[in-house]
Formats: structure tokens, sequence, C-alpha cells
């Protein structure tokens, strides 16, 4: 199996830190998108990051579908749980996770843009979000240990992925300091391997 990613995409880190939890062998091959030669289009038509190649050929994307894979490859410590409740759940909080990245690429991307092209409402918009997603998540999270039923789940490595690309992105948005239920977990997700092995590169 070989995944194609980028270092700072927030999606294929979810795949990557899900791989590494499981203990699952993938070939990595890093990609830039910007090449015209950028062999993701092959794979995935929409050319988006990550993408799962199997040793058949198939491909799997996105990365709601990749991490739904690999987390039925082998039966140790699944992510997802069996459960349908508490799996709707973890699905729910990653669903907010991967919006609140969405919204943060869409501003990252707009804020590259020559100034004369950017859209302040387009900015402001997807900014809203981005603070609305967080306001939810860290008042979901309140004093809990995991996001859902005291376990260690898909729905912690999301948040975490999010959490990163922020940092990465918009450190001057310090979320730390507006969502501290946040910041409290999210220094305990990044002291585990997998984290520290895919921290995003400034
Ligand atoms: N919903 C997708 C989002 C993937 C995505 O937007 N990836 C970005 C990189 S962070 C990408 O490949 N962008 C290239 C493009 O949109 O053309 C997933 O969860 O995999």
């Amino acid at each position: 199996m070989k995944l194609f990613y980028t270092v700072n995409s927030p999606y294929a880190r979810k795949v990557r830190i899900v791989a590494l939890e499981k203990r699952i062998q993938i070939g990595l091959l890093e990609v830039v998108l910007a090449d015209p030669d950028c062999p993701v289009k092959q794979y995935n038509p929409l050319g988006k990051v990550p993408v799962l190649v199997l040793p058949d050929g198939e491909s799997l994307y996105d990365s709601r579908v990749i991490v739904e894979y690999l987390d039925n490859r082998t039966p140790l410590a699944h992510l997802i749980p069996q459960d349908l409740t508490a799996k709707i759940k973890v699905r729910r909080w990653e669903a907010l996770a991967d919006g609140v990245c969405d919204a943060a690429v869409s501003v990252m991307l707009e804020q590259r843009k020559p100034e004369a092209q950017q859209s302040s409402a387009h900015i402001e918009k997807q900014f809203d979000k981005v603070t609305r997603g967080l306001n939810v998540l860290n008042l979901d999270l309140a004093k809990k240990k995991w996001c859902v039923n005291e376990k260690f789940s898909l729905a912690d490595i999301a948040l975490g992925c999010a959490l990163g690309y922020l940092d990465l992105r918009f450190a001057h948005l310090n979320w730390q300091e507006s969502y501290p239920n946040l910041a409290k977990h999210y220094n305990v997700l990044v002291k585990r391997a997998s984290f520290k092995q895919t921290m995003p590169v400034a």
C-alpha cells in the first residue's frame, strides 16, 4: 500500500496517524500538488491528497474512507468504535474537525492570492466557521479526557490534526487562550509518538 500525501495536509496527517496507531505499514509518497506532473490526478480525479493505493491498484479517497479502511484492516485497537451510537459520535467529531480544516485551508488559499484579488467577505465567512467550530469542539470536550466515551479514538486524532493545522497556518489566532479545554487536550495529544512523527513543517 502506498499513500500520496503532503507533509502539511491535515487530512493526510489524520491518515498517517491512524496507520501509526494501528501499526500498519504503508509506503509514503510525498507529492507537490502544484507540480504540473503531480501523479495524484491519476489516482484521484479530484487531484487531492490523501490517496491510498492498494496492492491491486485500486485507489481510496478521501481521508474518511481511508481511515475506515485502515481501522478495519486489523482488529488491534479500533479507532472507530464498532458500536453504532459511539461510531456516529466519533464521526461527527471528525466531520467538525475536518470542516474547521476546510475553512482554514480556504482562508489560506484566499490569502495567497494577490491582495487585489482577495475577498475579505470570503475570508471573514470562513474564519467564522473556524471560530464557531472551535467553540463547539471546546464546549463538547469540556473536561473530558478523550472526546468520546473516555477512550482514545479517531475523534481525538481528527481534532489534534485540525488544531495542529491552525498552529501551523494561523499561529496569531492564539486559539489556546480562547479554548482552554482544547489547549489541554492538544498538549496530551502531541506527546504521542504518532503525533510527534507527523508534526507539520513550518
Ligand atoms: N475531504 C478531503 C479533503 C482533502 C483536501 O482538501 N486536501 C488538500 C490538501 S490539504 C488538497 O489536496 N488540495 C488540492 C486541491 O484541492 O486541488 C479529505 O478528507 O481527504
